[in-house]
Formats: structure tokens, C-alpha cells, sequence
């Protein structure tokens, strides 16, 4: 088993519904992985493409069996389950699932890098990712703490400013610690 680290987002629709799915899309069945931690959920301005709404952000961190693919594959086939139409690079979008890490795996495969090319950059995914797990590493970049504080230090402007919504709680299904 691997610890693998997955990143949440949606900004059309039901947002908390839609993450709420996908969580449970992607801790069950068959060759599903253990749940290890889900984070809060942050409300965060967009952050490149088009204008568009704000999204509803979480982290997901598992124990993965299988190669780095399978999960992506399970990723995709939970943004799919939410007919997400992919139309505009980082544009809207009612689902989008993201590897962000894969133990410390490091590839450049464009199908599937690792660790994600711009999770070291993106505030929405380091902060919910350092409450789901506070001593996690990011490959290649050092403690996730480490790797947040320089984001925050390098937005003078608060173009990543995260907002914590405590009224949202994403919970894990029934029985999936268990497998
Ligand atoms: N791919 C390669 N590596 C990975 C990986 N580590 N995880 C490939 C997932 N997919 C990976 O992705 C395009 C291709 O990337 C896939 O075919 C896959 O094989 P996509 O999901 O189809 O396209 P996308 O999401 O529109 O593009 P991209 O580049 O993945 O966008 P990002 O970087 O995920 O950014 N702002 C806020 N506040 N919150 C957000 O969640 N998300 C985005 C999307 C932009 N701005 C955002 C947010
Ligand atoms: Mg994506």
C-alpha cells in the first residue's frame, strides 16, 4: 500500500454535493483505497482561466494498493460519474480530481505526473493537505508547511486567500477504513 494524496474541486452545481460524491465514488468498490484523512473544506477564489465562480477545494489522503495510474483512472472515472464537461483549460468545471502525490514517486509521464507539476504553487491544495496530514512531505519540494508558508509569503496581493467553511463537512462512507 502507498499513501497517496488527492485533490478535490468543484465550482458548478452543488458544489459540497458533488465533492461529497466524489469522495464516495472514490472509497467505493472494487480495488478501492483506504481512506486516511479528509479535510476541511475551503472556499477559494479561482486561480487561472476564464472568470468563473469560486470553488469548494479538499484534500482526500489515502493508502492506495496498485500503480499510480489505477488511481487515476479512479479519479477520472469519479469526474465522469459527475458529467464533467471539459471544455476549457482550467475553466469551470462541476468535478475536477487531481493526484497530487503518490508516495515519492516522481515521473514527468504527461498522462500522469508526479507529484502534480503545480501543487507546490496552489495555496487551495497545500492548505487543506497540511490539516488532513501536518507532517506530509511534497516530492521534490520539502514539508508541505514549508512549501504553504512560501505561497502565502509570495501573495502580496491575496489572489489565494482560502476561506474555511466549518459549516461543510465532507465524511468518509460507512465501513471504508475497514477494507
Ligand atoms: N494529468 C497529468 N498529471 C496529472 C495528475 N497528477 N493528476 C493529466 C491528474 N491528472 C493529471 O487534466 C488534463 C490531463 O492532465 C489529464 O488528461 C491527465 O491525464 P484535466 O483534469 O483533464 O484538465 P484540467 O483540470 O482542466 O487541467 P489541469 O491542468 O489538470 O488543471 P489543474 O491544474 O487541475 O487546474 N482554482 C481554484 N481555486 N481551485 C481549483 O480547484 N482548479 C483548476 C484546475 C484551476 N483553478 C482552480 C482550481
Ligand atoms: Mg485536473
Amino acid at each position: 500500500m502507498t499513501r497517496a494524496v488527492l485533490a478535490l474541486g468543484s465550482n458548478m452545481g452543488d458544489r459540497m454535493a458533488t465533492l461529497q460524491g466524489a469522495v464516495d465514488h472514490l472509497l467505493t468498490g472494487e480495488g478501492a483505497p483506504s481512506p486516511v484523512a479528509v479535510s476541511p473544506v475551503y472556499e477559494t477564489a479561482p486561480v487561472g482561466g476564464p472568470e468563473q465562480g469560486a470553488y469548494l477545494n479538499a484534500v482526500l489522503v489515502v493508502e492506495a494498493g496498485g500503480e499510480p495510474i489505477d488511481l487515476l483512472r479512479r479519479g477520472q472515472a469519479a469526474e465522469r460519474a459527475f458529467d464533467r464537461v471539459r471544455e476549457v483549460r482550467w475553466g469551470p468545471r462541476t468535478l475536477d480530481v487531481d493526484i497530487v502525490a503518490f508516495g515519492d514517486v516522481r515521473d514527468d509521464d504527461p498522462e500522469l505526473i508526479l507529484p502534480h507539476p503545480r501543487a507546490h504553487l496552489r495555496a487551495f491544495v497545500l492548505r487543506p493537505w497540511l490539516d488532513a496530514d501536518p507532517e506530509a512531505d511534497l516530492p521534490g519540494h520539502g514539508p508541505v508547511a514549508d512549501v504553504l508558508a512560501a505561497v502565502v509569503a509570495a501573495d502580496s496581493a491575496g489572489e489565494q486567500e482560502l476561506n474555511r467553511r466549518d459549516d461543510l463537512r465532507l465524511r468518509l462512507p460507512e465501513g471504508s477504513g475497514n477494507r
